[in-house]
């Protein structure tokens, strides 16, 4: 049985390549980080009592930030596949916590790859970096490729540009197999509360049931290449099965405005906007309202633009080209944009029914952080 130790497995994609990976038979081992409550919403269906024999599921409590953890996490491990997917993965947040970032996003590789050579694993180990697309950051103009250049915008895009440039260097000084997968945004009903397209359909939701009243939002023309999760960790997986290390680029080719993602949402509750204004004085309102579950009152302010959530320098555009992985991983994603908004949609409209119940019963108050 092969075994694969996941770093951010509590996280969106960690909890959906540990769900694939149990079903593909392996063993999967997970680092948590210790936190005051629990933190494993995403991943508590997996969970497996640990006295029970032949447990598949295995969750040690460590970080990016410490070492030894991490030594001591690999050696007991013996992982034939690592995927480093902890982070502190806000781009806008990075901006507020530079140090630490670089601290976990960059060197937090570096620690992964320097165990796996120190415990003599560079042979059985097999080694998955999480790369972004915001490495091309101010590179625009045009789809980008494992061959265009970077050009980091943000302190997180710079620690990652360290993670993937360290991931290559093991890879050519040590002969290990050791691969970046530069993945363009891609999301899910997982998605943190925080990244825009889950803020969007969390506050269209609530909007449609009566629960809140507008959204605020930053840059709303930006576009971005919006692919779904469970499409995305299969591409992370097969990265890892090839005879040969490699880098590839993990996108759809499509890209879309934060404004057409806002519409596509809100139609999926019958509702039509129009947007009136520019730059911050810019508005959204309500055109029309046909489903009968969601009355919304025509004419009603929806979306408004609060400058908090600019970024001091911006991606204005990415689009991917995933030729290389559609050819040699032979990856195609399931999903396209309308079924990853319609999944999303759904699955917070089901949400926040339930939390209206429960309010409706004095079982929860109802108070949402943005
Ligand atoms: P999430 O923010 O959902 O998850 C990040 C995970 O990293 C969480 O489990 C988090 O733990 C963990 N983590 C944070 N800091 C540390 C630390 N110091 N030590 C150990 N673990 C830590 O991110 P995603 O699942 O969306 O992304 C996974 C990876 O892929 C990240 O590296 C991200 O930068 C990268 N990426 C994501 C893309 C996307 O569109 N989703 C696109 C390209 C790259 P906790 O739950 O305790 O916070
Ligand atoms: P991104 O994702 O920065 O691309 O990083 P995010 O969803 O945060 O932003 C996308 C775009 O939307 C604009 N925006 C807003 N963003 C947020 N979060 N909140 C808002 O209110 C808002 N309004 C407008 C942003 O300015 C930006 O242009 C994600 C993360 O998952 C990274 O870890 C990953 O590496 C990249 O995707 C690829």
């Amino acid at each position: 049985m092969k075994k694969a130790l996941i770093t951010g497995i509590t996280g969106q994609d960690g909890a959906y390549l540990a769900e694939l990976l149990l079903e593909k038979g392996y063993e999967v081992h997970g680092i948590k980080r210790r936190s005051s409550l629990f933190n494993t919403q995403r991943i508590d269906h997996l969970y497996e009592d640990p006295h029970e024999k032949n447990v598949r599921f295995k969750l040690h409590f460590g970080d990016l930030s410490d070492s030894t953890n991490i030594i001591r996490i690999i050696q007991e491990v013996q992982p034939d596949e690592i995927y480093n997917l902890g982070a502190m993965s806000h781009v806008r947040v990075s901006f507020d916590e530079p140090e630490y970032t670089a601290q976990v996003d960059g060197i937090g590789t570096l620690r992964i790859l320097e165990a796996v050579r120190l415990l003599g694993l560079t042979e059985k180990t097999r080694i998955y970096q999480a790369s972004t697309s915001e490495l091309y950051g101010g590179v625009q103009g045009h789809a980008q490729s494992e061959l265009t250049p970077f050009y980091p915008r943000s302190p997180y895009a710079v620690a990652k540009l360290y993670g993937y440039w360290i991931t290559v260097n093991y890879r050519e000084a040590y002969n290990m197999y050791a691969c970046n997968g530069i993945l363009f945004n891609h999301e899910s009903p997982l998605r943190g509360e925080t990244f825009v397209t889950r803020k969007i359909t969390r506050a269209v939701a609530r909007i449609g049931l009566g629960l809140q009243d507008k959204v605020f939002l930053g840059n709303i023309d930006s576009l971005r290449d919006w692919g779904h999760a469970k499409d995305y960790v299969e591409a992370m997986w097969l990265i890892l099965q090839q005879e040969k290390p490699e880098d590839f680029v993990i996108a759809t080719g499509v890209t879309t405005t934060i404004r057409d993602f806002v519409k596509m949402a809100f139609a999926e509750i019958g509702v039509e906007l129009a947007f009136q204004g520019e730059g911050v004085e810019e508005k959204a309102f309500v055109v029309s309202a046909s489903n009968p579950d969601f009355p919304i009152e025509i004419g009603k302010e929806v979306l408004a633009i609060d400058e908090r959530y600019f970024r001091p320098t911006e991606v204005d555009l990415l689009l991917g080209d995933p030729t290389k992985a559609m050819t040699k991983l032979n990856w195609k994603p399931k999903y396209d944009l309308a079924g990853l908004v319609k999944d999303m949609m759904s699955a917070d409209i089901d949400l926040f029914r339930r939390d209206q119940l429960l309010a409706e019963e004095g079982h929860l108050v109802l108070n949402y952080f943005e």
